[in-house]
């Protein structure tokens, strides 16, 4: 992690921002690649109270990377474009981009050239600690927001002119909860403030099936992410007086699951429900186009007493990434890859 950077700051309210949004007559709707629960909500809810504000269809929202396999169920007939590589942007010519959930040049992957120098149109409403300040001249920056969701939910009751979260439609309500609940571990983790959960109320009020949508986000995987963890279990190994959990998963394992990469994700967390585990690890082998061989290692660490900060130790393989949550890649087979991570979290 980089310090703040100086220029990373706010720079208007949500009232202008409201403002200028509506009077765009194409506004294309951006966010991290790879997007997750508070990037797929933040996005489709900030569209939807567009194009209700407008009456129109200006508001589409552009995707770059793996999408979750409940994206639908949540974007269902809010415009929304994927875009990789080889898409062809020359028609890409919005006159407004809102870019939430992120403002970073290395997260927005494909869609990084199609918005280059152009900051006059560019607009970040983030809850990142850091950035690149430079994309978007307007910038709304809650950075002590548990979700980019909380910044959206005020700016589409600026723009649909409500007086409280709780009277915004449902279909806005429920893709700014999914934001939140995501981002938090449905409630549970430290950046949840006693105005999170008064959100969180008002958009239950508003008419959300809750219940439901945590079924449709979390009680939702493939049979093959089941196999993918049964692999991974049986491979787990303790280490240092049962503190450390190894789990590694190889290329045969991913094949013989009928899985693909998405269903690899999140293992960790599963070694990191044994009370005596401070730190847990999983090992992955990555197919590379050469067939040279590569590892990616994920890492998590449990907050509390003897807490191990992964950030560190994922620097000193070559990754990085926050104290809790880290990862790095590595070009080596995976049983080197767990010789140079014990010694990484030993040293
Ligand atoms: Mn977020």
């Amino acid at each position: 992690m980089t310090d703040q950077p100086a220029d990373w700051t706010t720079t208007t309210t949500t009232a202008e921002l409201a403002e200028w949004l509506t009077q765009g007559e194409s506004i294309a709707v951006l966010t991290h690649a790879r997007p997750d629960g508070d990037a797929i909500g933040s996005t489709t809810a900030i569209a939807r109270a567009l194009n209700h504000a407008t009456k129109t269809k200006r508001a589409r929202v552009y995707f770059t990377g793996g999408m979750p396999r409940w994206a639908e169920d949540i974007l269902q007939d809010t415009p929304h474009t994927h875009v990789d590589a080889n898409s062809d942007l020359n028609e890409f010519n919005p006159d407004r981009i809102l870019i939430v959930d992120t403002g970073s040049w290395s997260q927005l992957d494909a869609l990084a050239d199609a918005i280059r120098s152009k900051p006059d149109r560019c607009a970040i409403v983030d809850h990142h600690l850091s950035g690149n300040a430079e994309i978007a001249q307007r910038r709304i920056l809650a950075t002590t927001a548990a979700a980019a969701c909380e910044p959206i939910a005020e700016l589409c009751q600026h723009i649909l002119a409500l007086a409280k979260p709780s009277e915004l439609p449902v279909s806005i309500a429920r893709p700014l909860y999914l934001g939140i609940a995501t981002d938090t571990g449905w409630f549970k983790y430290s950046n949840v403030k006693p105005s999170t959960l008064r959100l969180a109320a008002c958009l239950i009020e508003a008419g959300i099936d809750h219940a439901a949508l945590h079924v449709l986000i979390e009680l939702n995987e493939a049979p093959a992410r089941l196999r993918v963890v049964a692999k991974a279990l049986s491979s787990l190994e303790l280490l240092d007086r049962d503190r450390v959990a190894i789990m590694t998963l190889t290329t045969d394992d991913i094949h013989a699951s009928h899985a693909g990469p998405s269903d690899t994700g999140g293992l960790s967390n599963y070694a990191l429900s044994i009370g005596s585990v401070r730190v847990a690890a999983t090992i992955t082998q990555v197919e590379t186009a050469s067939h040279e061989p590569a590892a990616k290692i994920s890492l998590r660490s449990k907050p509390g007493p003897g807490m191990v900060d992964v950030n560190e130790v994922a620097k000193k393989l070559g990754g990085g990434g926050h104290a809790n949550a880290a990862g790095a890649k590595l070009a080596c087979s995976v049983e080197e890859a767990k010789a140079k991570l014990v010694k990484a979290l030993t040293q």
